[in-house]
């Protein structure tokens, strides 16, 4: 997609979004380059530069963009972007952000989930459930610690994985039929401890993310439960909110 549709249902500023986005993913435009100015843009894409304007606003609100005044626009290098909208997993939203994810396995078993994992998954205290653990990196750099909880029927077959070769959700969804349907996610800050700071690759008392994720096949299916720790200063989370309109 290049040109955009006058005719069509999509906002121009949208379909704008939508190019930007993918130059971005085609890495057509690379991390810390300069964009077009949104003069370039209107006249490029024959439209206003208020229209240019807000394409490059939503996508600055996103994290995909950054600016500095007096120089322009910028693609953002760091901190890569999580949409709350849509439930993806660490290969998608990476890759999206046209940088390169891969993965170190730090461990992989099946262990007795605790208490708080076990109510997470609605099962027994004491059920083994497959436990994984995993650096994520992005263009090599360390971004996240990721312990994952997995239970269905058949999940210790994982163990035979190379999940630093394949991305976790992919081979649920492909392999293991496990089609994904929404996800429960809470956010809280902290600091990231001495133990993180090595893996990290960052000073000890950097800000962190913590993440909680119970991800379902089913409403009341819970297939995973995950506990993730971001770098703070490399990520974004966003989400879109609308006000519902009041009845009068
Ligand atoms: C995300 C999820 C994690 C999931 C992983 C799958 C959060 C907080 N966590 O990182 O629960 O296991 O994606 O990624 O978003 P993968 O498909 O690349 O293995």
């Amino acid at each position: 997609m290049n040109t955009i549709y006058r005719k069509g249902p999509l906002p121009r500023y949208y379909q704008l979004k939508e190019i930007m986005r993918e130059k971005i993913s085609n890495r057509d435009w690379l991390p810390g380059q300069l964009i077009p100015s949104e003069r370039e843009l209107s006249e490029q894409y024959g439209m206003s530069r208020m229209t240019a304007r807000q394409a490059i606003t939503e996508l600055v609100n996103e994290g995909l963009f950054y600016r500095e005044q007096g120089k322009g626009t910028f693609v953002s290098r760091h901190k890569i972007t999580q949409q709350l909208l849509h439930l993806t997993g660490f290969t998608e939203d990476i890759r999206a952000r046209g940088q390169r994810p891969s993965t170190r396995v730090l461990s992989m078993s099946m262990s007795p989930a605790d208490e708080k994992t076990a109510d997470y998954l609605r099962i027994k205290p004491g059920q083994l459930v497959f436990t994984l653990q995993r650096l994520r990196l992005a263009d090599d750099e360390p971004l996240a610690i990721e312990v994952s909880h997995l239970n269905f029927i058949g999940c210790e077959k994982l163990l035979e994985e190379d999940l630093e070769q394949h991305s976790l959700y992919q081979l649920l969804e492909t392999k293991y039929g496990m089609l994904l349907l929404e996800a429960e996610q809470e956010l809280e800050a902290g600091l990231i401890s001495s133990k993180e700071a090595e893996k990290l690759k960052v000073p000890i008392g950097s800000p962190a993310l913590y993440t909680r994720r119970t991800a379902y096949i089913e409403r009341n299916q819970p297939i995973e439960y995950a506990r993730s720790i971001y770098c703070g200063h490399k990520y974004v989370f966003y989400t879109s909110l609308k006000r519902e309109q009041l009845l009068s």
